[in-house]
C-alpha cells in the first residue's frame, strides 16, 4: 500500500506505535527555502488537515505563533506527527535563520533522519552547509528535497550538482521534475517508475505513467540510481549484473541500508506551495529513512526501564509549561513518575500528549523512539534526561552555538526591573542561546543571542506575555584577547607583616594554543619536578591565572588560545596558602602576558544582503567602508544576494543603513563565523577606548 493512500485514523487510545513504525525527521535548511510549506502539505497530503495553509496567511500548522505571522518565517521548532503507509512520520520544523537555531540543534538530537529542503533556485546556501555538518556530528540519515522548482530560474540539475559538489556526492536523484520553472507540471518517482501530476494545491492522486518524451532523461537517472543503490549491497549487485529487472521493494530495501549507514542521500524535487511531490516524498521518508528500531539514539539512559529526553520547552503564560520529549526506554504514560538526575525532583507525569504544532491530544501512551509532550513540569528544563530511577547519566550535549552579539536592555518603567529579568529568563528557557547577564564591568543586564531579530523577537514577546516594556541599546562588541609567541615570567609574593605571612613563588611559560574546531581554549600543564610545589597549591595557580585571563591586559577582553605550562616555583614550609599562590599565578600570569606579543581578536560575520539590483553598487560600496571582503553575488529575478565577511563591530547598526540604501527592500541575516586579529590602527582605537572606561570606572 502506497500512492495517494491518506491515512487519517486517530491514534488515540491506541497502543503505542511499536519503535519500527515511526519516522522522526527533522526538517532543516536554510531561511525561507520552503521547509514550513513543505510540512503543511505533508500534513495535507497525509490527511491531518482539509486545507494546505500558507505562510503568507499565516495559516500553517507550524508557523502558529503571532511572532512568526508577523515576520512571516518560523522563529521556533514545531513538533507535528502523521500516518503514512500504516507508520507514524513525526516531524520537527525548524527555523533556517541563523538567529533561531537553537531548536534545531535540538531537533537533530532526537531525530534518525534529517530531511534537507534546498531552494531550487539558490542551491546550497550557508545554512544549508552548516545544518549539513551538524547532521554529520550526529550521524544522522539525510534525505534532500530540492523545493521551489515552479520559480524563475529554479534548476533541479543545476541544484542537484550543487548539493553533489558541497555536500556529498553520494547524493543521488530518487526523483525528476517534469517540466521546469512556470511548467513544472509534476514529478517523475525513479524508484516506483511512476509520475504524480501537479494537484495546484489540492491532494495529489494516484501514480500515473511517466510521459513518454522523458523516457531517455528517466531511464538515464533511474540508472544512475540503480548503480548507486547495488554499489552498496553486494547481492543486490550480482542480480543487477546478470541483467535481472530489480524489484522495486528490493531496491527500496538496499536504498534503506544504505542511507542508515550514511552511504546515500537519496534527492527528491517538488513544489511545496502547489502540494506537488509529497506522495513520493513521504513514500520516500517511510521507505528511506531509519526507524528508531534500525538506528536508535545514542543518548544514555543506564538501565532505566523508562527514560524520557526533553528536547524543547515551551513557556506559555496561559498553559504553562510544556515538555517535548524523545521516549528512549518505555512505555510511558500519566501515571508515569520519573526523576531529574540534574535536580533529583520526582515528577509525575500527568497525561502524555501529541503534539501538533499548537495543539495537543492526550494519548494514553508513547512508545521507544516515539516524540511528545507532558505539561507543567516543574524543574525540567530543555536537555535533561529523566529516568524512572536514579543512574549516573551523562546527560547529552546539544551544542547550542554561542551567543555572539549583545544588547544592554533597560526596562522603560522604573521598577520593572524584577519583571524583565523573569520574563526573560523564561524565554531563555525557551531557548537557551538567549543568555541574560550582567555584565562585571558596568553593571548593565545583558542579552546575548546569535542576531539581532532573535533579541528583537524576545523584546516583542516580553512585551506581548509578560507585559514589560524594554529599551535596547547599542550592542558591545565581544572582543578576546590572545597571544602570537611564547613568553616566560616568574612572581614571588611575599608578605611579612606580623604573625603569619604569605608566601607564593611560581614560574610559568605561556604559548599560543592552537584552535580546536574553530574553538580557542585553555590549556594548564604541570610540569612541576621534584615537588618544588606541593600538589595541593598547584591548582591555586591554574586559578589565579584563569582569573587574570578574565580580563585581558591590552583591552579588559578575555583571553583565550593559552597553554600556560607551570615549570618552577617554590614554597614556605608555614606561610604559603592557596591564596598566595594564586596571587602568584595572576601575576605571574599578566608579567608573561605582556612579553607574549598579546593581539585584540574581534567576530567576524557572514553576512548575506538581499537588495534590488539597482541599489548592488551602494551596498557594496558601503560594504567595503566596513571593512567587509565580498564573497560572491547571485542575481535572482530583480534582486540580487551578496555574501561577505563583515567584522561585527562596524555592522551593528546595518538595520538603518540597509533601509536607507535600498528604500526599505533590502534584507538581510548575518551569523557568527570566527574571531579574527583586529588591524592594528583599528585595535589602537579599541584598545584607548577600553582604556578611557576602566579610568572612567575608577573614579
Ligand atoms: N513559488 C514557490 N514559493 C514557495 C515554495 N515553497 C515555499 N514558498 C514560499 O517561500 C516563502 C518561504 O516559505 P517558508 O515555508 O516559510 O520557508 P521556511 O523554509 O519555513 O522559512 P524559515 O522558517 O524562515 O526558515 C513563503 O512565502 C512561501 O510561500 C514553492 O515551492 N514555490
Ligand atoms: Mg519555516
Amino acid at each position: 500500500m502506497r500512492a495517494g493512500s491518506h491515512a487519517t485514523e486517530d491514534t488515540r487510545l491506541m497502543p503505542a506505535f511499536e519503535p519500527g513504525k515511526i519516522r522522526n525527521v527533522a526538517v532543516v535548511g536554510h531561511r525561507g527555502v520552503g521547509k514550513t510549506s513543505l510540512v503543511e502539505a505533508l500534513l495535507f497530503q497525509a490527511g491531518k488537515t482539509t486545507r494546505l495553509g500558507s505562510v503568507e496567511q499565516g495559516s500553517t500548522v507550524s508557523d502558529w505563533d503571532e511572532h512568526e505571522h508577523r515576520r512571516a518565517m518560523s522563529l521556533s521548532g514545531s513538533l507535528l506527527h502523521l500516518d503514512w503507509q500504516g507508520r507514524k512520520i513525526n516531524l520537527v520544523d525548524t527555523p533556517g535563520d541563523a538567529g533561531f537555531q537553537a531548536d534545531t540543534a535540538a531537533a537533530l538530537r532526537v531525530v534518525e533522519g534529517a530531511l534537507v529542503v534546498l531552494s531550487g533556485v539558490m542551491g546550497v546556501e550557508v545554512n544549508t552547509s552548516r545544518v549539513w555538518a551538524r547532521a554529520e556530528r550526529y550521524g544522522l540519515s539525510r534525505v534532500l528535497f530540492v523545493n521551489m522548482l515552479d520559480r524563475e530560474r529554479a534548476d533541479f540539475f543545476r541544484t542537484l550538482e550543487a548539493a553533489r559538489a558541497q555536500l556529498s556526492d553520494r547524493c543521488v536523484a530518487i526523483q525528476l521534475p517534469i517540466g521546469s520553472e512556470h511548467e513544472m507540471r509534476g514529478v517523475v518517482d525513479l524508484l516506483h517508475m511512476c509520475a504524480y501530476l501537479d494537484p495546484s494545491g489540492g491532494r495529489e492522486t494516484g501514480p500515473q505513467p511517466i510521459p513518454e518524451d522523458m523516457a531517455d532523461l528517466v531511464q538515464e537517472h533511474r540508472e544512475r540510481l540503480l548503480d548507486a543503490v547495488v554499489e552498496t549491497d553486494e547481492e543486490l549487485m550480482a542480480r543487477y549484473l546478470e541483467g535481472e529487472e530489480l524489484p522495486a521493494d528490493a531496491v527500496a530495501a538496499a536504498l534503506k541500508d544504505a542511507v542508515t549507514r550514511d552511504e546515500l542521500y537519496p534527492v527528491a524535487c517538488g513544489v511545496a506551495t502547489k502540494n506537488l511531490g509529497t506522495t513520493a516524498l513521504l513514500d520516500l521518508l517511510v521507505e528511506g529513512v531509519p526507524s528508531p528500531a534500525r538506528k536508535g539514539t545514542t543518548i544514555e539512559f543506564g538501565d532505566a526501564k523508562q527514560a524520557v529526553f526533553v528536547f524543547k520547552t515551551i513557556a506559555d503564560p496561559f498553559t504553562g509549561r510544556i515538555s517535548c520529549f524523545r521516549v528512549l526506554a518505555g512505555p510511558i504514560t500519566g501515571d508515569t513518575t520519573l526523576v531529574d538526575p540534574r535536580t533529583h525532583a520526582k515528577e509525575r507525569l500527568g497525561q502524555v500528549l501529541l503534539v501538533q504544532g499548537k495543539d495537543t491530544e492526550p494519548v494514553d501512551a508513547l512508545g521507544v523512539g516515539d516524540l511528545g509532550a507532558v505539561a507543567k513540569l516543574k524543574d525540567v528544563v530543555t536537555g535533561d534526561v529523566l529516568v524512572d530511577h536514579e543512574v549516573p547519566v551523562e546527560p547529552p550535549r546539544i551544542d547550542f552555538p554561542e551567543p555572539v552579539m549583545s544588547f544592554a536592555v533597560t526596562p522603560r518603567a522604573k521598577g520593572d526591573e524584577e519583571k524583565m529579568a523573569s520574563g526573560l529568563r523564561r524565554l531563555s528557557e525557551e531557548d537557551p542561546t538567549l543568555v541574560l547577564r550582567r555584565d562585571p564591568q558596568t553593571g548593565e543586564q545583558l542579552l546575548s543571542g546569535l542576531s539581532q531579530m532573535q533579541v528583537e523577537v524576545a523584546v516583542d514577546r516580553l512585551r506581548n506575555r509578560f507585559h514589560v516594556e524594554v529599551d535596547l541599546h547599542p550592542p558591545r562588541v565581544p572582543y578576546k584577547e590572545t597571544i602570537r609567541k611564547a613568553a616566560r615570567a616568574r612572581h614571588r609574593y611575599k608578605k611579612q607583616t606580623g604573625g603569619r605571612g604569605q608566601f607564593g613563588d611560581c614560574e610559568l611559560v605561556l604559548e599560543p594554543l592552537p584552535a580546536t574546531d574553530g574553538e580557542m581554549g585553555y590549556e594548564f600543564v604541570d610540569e612541576i619536578v621534584g615537588g618544588v610545589i606541593s600538589q595541593g597549591f598547584r591548582p591555586a595557580v591554574d586559578k589565579g591565572v584563569r582569573e587574570a585571563m578574565e580580563h585581558g591586559e591590552l583591552a579588559g577582553a578575555p583571553v583565550q588560545g593559552v597553554r600556560v605550562r607551570l615549570v618552577d616555583g617554590m614554597e614556605h614550609s608555614v606561610d604559603s596558602s592557596e591564596m598566595a599562590f594564586k596571587i602568584a599565578g595572576s601575576m605571574a600570569f599578566k608579567e608573561a602576558y605582556q612579553k607574549a606579543d598579546p593581539v585584540l581578536l574581534e567576530p567576524i560575520m557572514q553576512l548575506e544582503v538581499t537588495v534590488p539590483d539597482e541599489s548592488v553598487g551602494a551596498v557594496n560600496g558601503d560594504l567595503n567602508a566596513r571593512r567587509g571582503r565580498l564573497q560572491g553575488m547571485e542575481p535572482r529575478g530583480g534582486m540580487t544576494t551578496i555574501r561577505a565577511e563583515v567584522p561585527m563591530a562596524e555592522i551593528l547598526t546595518y538595520s538603518q543603513a540597509l533601509t536607507s540604501m535600498t528604500g526599505g527592500r533590502g534584507d538581510y541575516t548575518m551569523s557568527f563565523l570566527r574571531y579574527e586579529e583586529v588591524p592594528p590602527h583599528v585595535a589602537q582605537k579599541v584598545i584607548e577606548q577600553a582604556r578611557r572606561e576602566r579610568e572612567e570606572a575608577k573614579v
